[in-house]
């Protein structure tokens, strides 16, 4: 076992046993939301878990210590110091580690320490991608190597078009990461249901996600999967309001030259900033439905 990876007991008990699990990251807690909010969140999300027969283990860096499963009090902490936690990438987590600090882990970095903890299912909001104007830039995020490589699931709601979504799924298609839409074959844009683009397959049970990603895992094929589901309809926000924010947020990262690591959070705050508190309402909600289908994958995926 790694030297630096803590597995909580529950959690490394849960797999021990091939009872299921579901990763969380915690970029989502410290960067994603404001404080209360993300910590009654997080802990929120973790209840959903379990209530859908699946072990919560949410991921973080502490001390320098690669974390699998928070204690509450350790949720807290990451909720209240927000932004002063180091996000944490793939690049970030051997000095982290050597320096003994703190990092919140992204999409990225959760599947990493996932994968070392034996954890197979992963919960979040949105993933990173391809960001507009990368033909220029290269900013592409890391989330899309790690799904390349790394044999994790990763159930979101798709991605918001901060990012070039058309890009996005190229790139994928490319690094051969499966793309699924639950129940539907088009890529959910976060906020909205819709985007206008294409997955590669439907699938209408946790049983067909289970199915799949363990055929994969049994051919050794290597990499992740990538579940796209749709927030819920009563959650979903106003195209038009949620694509003037994000175009409006789009241009003021450029006109301030916003880029590298700093891009994703600026345009996620400016996005929640311009549509108030509806925009938050919509994460939290849409957070609740992944984590719901997460868990009852990772219980289908455990009778296998
Ligand atoms: N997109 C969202 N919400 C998020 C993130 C992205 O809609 O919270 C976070 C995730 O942790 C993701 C990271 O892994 O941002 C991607 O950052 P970057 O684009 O710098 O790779
Ligand atoms: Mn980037």
């Amino acid at each position: 076992m790694n030297k630096y990876l803590d597995v909580n007991p529950e959690v490394a008990a849960a797999v021990a046993a091939g009872k299921p699990v579901v990763a969380l990251e915690s970029t989502i807690i410290s960067h994603g939301m404001p404080y209360p909010q993300n910590v009654e969140t997080a802990l929120k999300v973790e209840q959903v878990i379990r209530e859908n027969g699946a072990v919560p283990a949410t991921i973080a860096i502490i001390g320098g210590r690669l974390k699998a499963g928070l204690t509450a009090q350790e949720i807290e902490y990451f909720g209240k110091k927000g932004r002063e936690i180091a996000k944490a990438s793939r690049r970030d987590l051997a000095v982290l580690c050597a320096r003994g600090m703190d990092g919140a882990t992204t999409v990225t970095t959760t599947m990493m320490i996932a994968h070392m903890a034996g954890i197979r299912i992963f919960a979040t909001g949105g993933i990173g991608g391809v960001h507009r104007g990368a033909q220029q830039t290269m900013d592409i995020s890391a989330d899309l190597q790690e799904l390349a490589h790394t044999p994790v699931m990763v159930v979101c709601a798709g991605a918001k078009s901060i990012l070039d979504l058309g890009l996005t799924l190229e790139y994928l298609e490319t690094n051969g990461v499966p793309v699924i839409g639950y129940g539907t074959k088009e890529l959910p844009a976060f906020y909205t249901r819709s985007s206008g683009f294409s997955v590669d397959y439907r699938m209408d049970t946790p049983e067909e996600l289970a199915a799949a990603f363990k055929a994969q895992n049994d051919m050794a094929l290597g990499g992740g999967m990538l579940v796209t589901n749709p927030i819920p309809q009563e959650y979903a926000m106003p195209v038009d309001v949620i694509n003037a924010a994000i175009d409006q947020a789009v241009s003021e990262a450029e006109a301030q030259g916003i880029h590298g690591k700093e891009t994703t959070p600026f345009l996620l705050a400016r996005v929640a900033e311009l549509t108030g508190g509806d925009s938050l309402a919509s994460n939290i909600q849409l957070v609740f439905n992944n984590a719901r289908l997460a868990a009852r994958t990772a219980v289908a995926y455990c009778s296998l």
